[in-house]
């Protein structure tokens, strides 16, 4: 099932035409409108029609979270602000606000994208759909509801309602799907389980999870549990929010809307193209947007391209699940480690997701991780233990672990924030 079969499943080559017309068309627009652009061309000598192919892109400098901060809050935008009907906020995992803008179309595109994401999720008009992203200026919760709305389905906005209002709310109105991180998804789960609430009393067919990483090992602990089917998706405030890139049902990577996204996937040290399917950092150029086009940005994400054809039909390149943030590697004698191994193994070794904290330290240039788990009962020290000798199986790293009172664990308000990178402070 297709939201618009006649984009997403577009020929190649008319797919490359379409991007390089469009493309061409930003290009211009951001010379026109937006002074860092302008003057980042000027300083090349380049200009927007000296860019005639795909591939000539690469001329084009960078731009980086540090660009839009510097130019915040409206330097970048490319319409005037009468022009613009929304404005959100990125959550800044990892410093200030960088504000983004959209225009009546930009909202249109959007509506539509996201239309995209839910269909490919199982969605239809006829499901019941509880976003529990939050509403503000975080993108997440509007832009899935645009597109559930524009797909026809009742969507029931719980945003950040607490966990037992969450399923309340679930069995009273029969959710069919659920919209939310991975991570409240687990603390859902969790408290069905502690409960003892049984699985027939709730409805839920789809599961559509995105906003932080998130394993396969999650994945089949959500489906198994809420009897769902589950789908990742992925987005960026910068770029739009959610609706960039998707799962379809055949769970085998997300698929870019290329239509209206260029992808890049370059080594964050040398900035050059990495090798077909390897993992890189993902830069992405906006070809439709009005009010805040973004060209060749660096979305710090690190994922690899995927080789050929998806069976759904969908022609939009795909990518693998984000493994998290290049600024959340930590390396340990070598060993390259995502706070996501981490969690998987502490899912595995306990057949749970308890609160947990990841903090990374350095010291004489030597990384060290901590881990305050929230642990609690008779058990608590054995599974500690446990952990770490699974982490060091598993990982070849020693990590520190520590029982933390449950109490330190702030709620998900609109994404966990689990890691604490202590190293540039
Ligand atoms: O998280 C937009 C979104 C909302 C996407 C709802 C999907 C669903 P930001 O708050 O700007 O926007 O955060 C963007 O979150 O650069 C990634 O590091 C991370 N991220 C988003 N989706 C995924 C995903 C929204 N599916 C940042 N897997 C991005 C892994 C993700 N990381």
């Amino acid at each position: 099932m297709y939201w618009e079969p006649e984009k997403e499943c577009l020929d190649k080559e008319e797919l490359v035409d379409l991007q390089l017309e469009r493309l061409q068309a930003t290009l211009n627009r951001v010379y026109a409108h937006v002074p860092f652009y302008r003057k980042n061309f000027d300083a090349l000598s380049i200009e927007p029609s000296d860019i005639k192919t795909l591939a000539d892109l690469s001329k084009v400098p960078f731009t980086t979270k540090e660009d839009l901060r510097e130019n915040y809050p409206y330097g970048h935008f490319a319409t005037p602000l009468r022009d613009v009907v929304r404005i959100h906020a990125s959550s800044g995992t990892t410093g200030s606000f960088v504000a983004v803008g959209y225009s009546r179309n930009d909202i249109k595109t959007w509506s539509n994208l996201t239309a995209r994401v839910l269909v490919a999720g199982g969605v239809t008009k006829d499901d019941v759909v509880q976003v529990a992203f939050s509403y503000g200026l975080f993108t997440g919760g509007f832009g899935l509801t645009y597109g559930a709305e524009r797909l026809g389905a009742s969507v029931i906005p719980t945003a950040h309602a607490k966990v037992p209002l969450q399923i309340k709310i679930m069995k009273d109105f029969k959710s069919t799907a659920l919209l939310c991180t991975p991570s409240l998804a687990l603390q859902i789960l969790d408290y069905i389980k502690q409960s003892d609430i049984p699985l027939a009393s709730l409805s839920l067919k789809w599961g559509l999870f995105g906003a932080e990483p998130w394993s396969e090992r999650v994945r089949k602990e959500l489906e198994a549990g809420l009897g769902i089917t589950a789908t990742d998706n992925y987005g960026l405030s910068e770029i739009i929010g959610p609706g960039v890139a998707f799962e379809c049902l055949e769970k085998n990577g997300l698929h870019f809307n290329e239509d209206h996204f260029l992808a890049e996937i370059v080594d964050p040290v040398t900035l050059k193209p990495v090798p077909a399917g390897e993992l890189g950092e993902l830069v992405v150029t906006t070809l439709t947007k009005e009010a805040f086009p973004m060209i060749r940005y660096r979305t710090g994400d690190l994922t690899r391209f995927m080789p050929g054809q998806c069976p759904c039909g969908r022609t939009g390149v795909r990518m693998t699940p984000v493994l998290g943030r290049n600024d959340d590697i930590v390396v340990m004698r070598g060993i390259k480690v995502f706070p996501s191994q981490i969690e998987e193994v502490l899912l595995d070794t306990l057949g749970r997701l308890p609160e947990y904290r990841i903090i990374i330290e350095r010291d004489k240039g030597v990384d060290s991780i901590t881990t305050r788990l929230g642990l609690s009962g008779e058990n608590a020290a054995r599974e500690m233990e446990l952990f770490k000798k699974r982490i060091e199986e598993k990982l070849g790293i020693g990590v520190v672990a520590e029982l933390a009172d449950v109490d330190e664990f702030s709620p998900i308000e609109v994404k966990a924030r689990r890691i604490l990178d202590k190293r540039n402070t």
